[in-house]
């Protein structure tokens, strides 16, 4: 873990680096692009926006508001209202120890008293040991999924001596997981299956969740009414920027794409937490999607289907090692309103090597078991700056 930690955190060094270097040296690069006609789209910044007949201001960011006291469960009181809402975990029949640790402290923290069902999935059966392994965890429903083998596996179409060239590249200049297939399989699965396995279907809103990850806080309130209520359409808790070298040709992938189908863009978008200069270029900033409460619908719909079409259709998922997480950001900024992006703030959670710790008042409510000191919203390659800055 060390030796991954280490090579995590000094990918990201080089991503910093390397990205105040270009914006110096290649200020003009972006601009030969001409993309006037969306950027009237995106605009960003303090926008009046229309939302239910009603114009809003934004003045902060949206969860500097507290969450209502509606949404608390109340002593004494018994649950009377769900959301239609899963638990979600992607999961190999060897990873039951780290499952095992999340789901305790899923369970313990929030869902023995919310009661929310679980769906696992993996490409591989799950063996009997796991499915006993996980039930014996909670007395919410569980089940467990096969993946498509089409929804898992590297496309026939994908040209595998290029595909090999690019990982040895990857191996080469020591990018993590950048030998793996397995991994690509995995990202891309994330980036446009998941929702669409049949045990999902049922379900609007999913939470998912890793294996080895920790939940520091109480959860009094639920998540998933919050997001239904509020009318939210994805919920974050860490955002930092990708390493460069997984994704080169992926935002020339996504220009082109807005620029075939601007209709398709949201209104008052978040475009302005992927880039910082109108959409030229991108900025590297995400949400760290092993960790995500959001509605399936946003992934359903038109927009993202067609995206993810044509991201997929480039190859990038193997021909580099596009990510599941810078892909689904950029989905949600541009098909989201940004005030439906939510920052999780009081949710305290751990993925090594970062955890998102709240603060006080947050951190006394909820009882959270972290240092306060080790918050990564704190460090200087946290993009949670570009996400306050739409706002303002
Ligand atoms: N079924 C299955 N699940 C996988 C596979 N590879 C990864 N996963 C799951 O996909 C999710 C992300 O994989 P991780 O290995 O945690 O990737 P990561 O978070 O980028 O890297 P780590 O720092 O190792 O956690 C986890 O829920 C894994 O259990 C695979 O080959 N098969
Ligand atoms: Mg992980």
């Amino acid at each position: 873990m060390m030796t991954k930690t280490r090579y995590l955190v000094l990918a990201l060094a080089i991503v910093i680096s390397l990205h105040y270097i270009l914006s110096f040296s290649h200020e003009g690069y972006g601009r030969a692009t001409s993309l006037e006609t969306l950027r009237n789209q995106w605009k960003g910044g303090n926008l009046a926006q229309e939302s239910e007949g009603k114009i809003h201001v934004w003045h902060e960011p949206p969860y500097k508001t507290p969450v209502p006291e509606k949404y608390y469960l109340q002593p004494n009181t018994t649950i009377t209202r769900r959301a239609n809402a899963v638990i979600v975990m992607l999961a190999r029949n060897g990873d039951l120890n780290g499952i095992v640790q999340s789901m305790t402290q899923l369970e313990a923290k929030f869902n023995t008293k919310f009661g929310y069902p679980y769906v696992f999935l993996n490409e591989e059966p799950f063996t009997e040991e796991f499915k006993s392994g996980v039930t014996a965890l909670t007395k919410n429903k569980i089940e467990f999924g096969l993946i498509p083998h089409d929804h898992w596996y590297q496309p026939d179409w994908i040209d595998e001596p290029k595909a090999a060239a690019s990982r040895q590249d990857m191996v080469d200049h020591d990018v993590i997981y950048g030998w793996s297939v397995p991994y690509r399989n995995m990202c891309r699965f994330n980036s446009g299956f998941f929702y669409r396995h049949e045990l999902l279907q049922k379900y609007r809103y999913y939470w998912r969740v890793e294996p080895d990850v920790k939940f520091f806080c109480t959860l009094d309130y639920d998540p998933f009414l919050f997001m239904q209520d509020e009318k939210k359409k994805y919920g974050f808790t860490i955002s930092l920027p990708e390493y460069e070298r997984t994704i080169p040709t992926l935002w020339a992938a996504v220009k082109e794409f807005i620029a075939e189908n601007p209709d398709l863009i949201s209104p008052d978008n978040a475009m302005g937490f992927l880039s910082d200069d109108g959409g030229e270029s991108y900025n590297n900033c995400h949400f760290w999607s092993n960790f995500e409460i959001a509605d399936l619908d946003l992934w359903r719909g038109e927009a993202y289907t067609k995206f993810f079409a044509h991201l997929d259709a480039k190859g990038g998922f193997y021909y580099e090692r596009w990510g599941d997480a810078p892909v689904h950001s950029i989905g949600a900024a541009l098909f989201a309103r940004k005030d439906q992006i939510h920052f999780f703030d009081d949710i305290g959670y751990r993925h090594v090597p970062f955890q998102h710790c709240p603060q006080a008042p947050a951190h006394g409510r909820g009882k959270c078991e972290c240092d306060i000191t080790d918050n990564f919203d704190r460090e200087g390659w946290s993009c949670l700056n570009r996400y306050d800055r739409i706002f303002t």
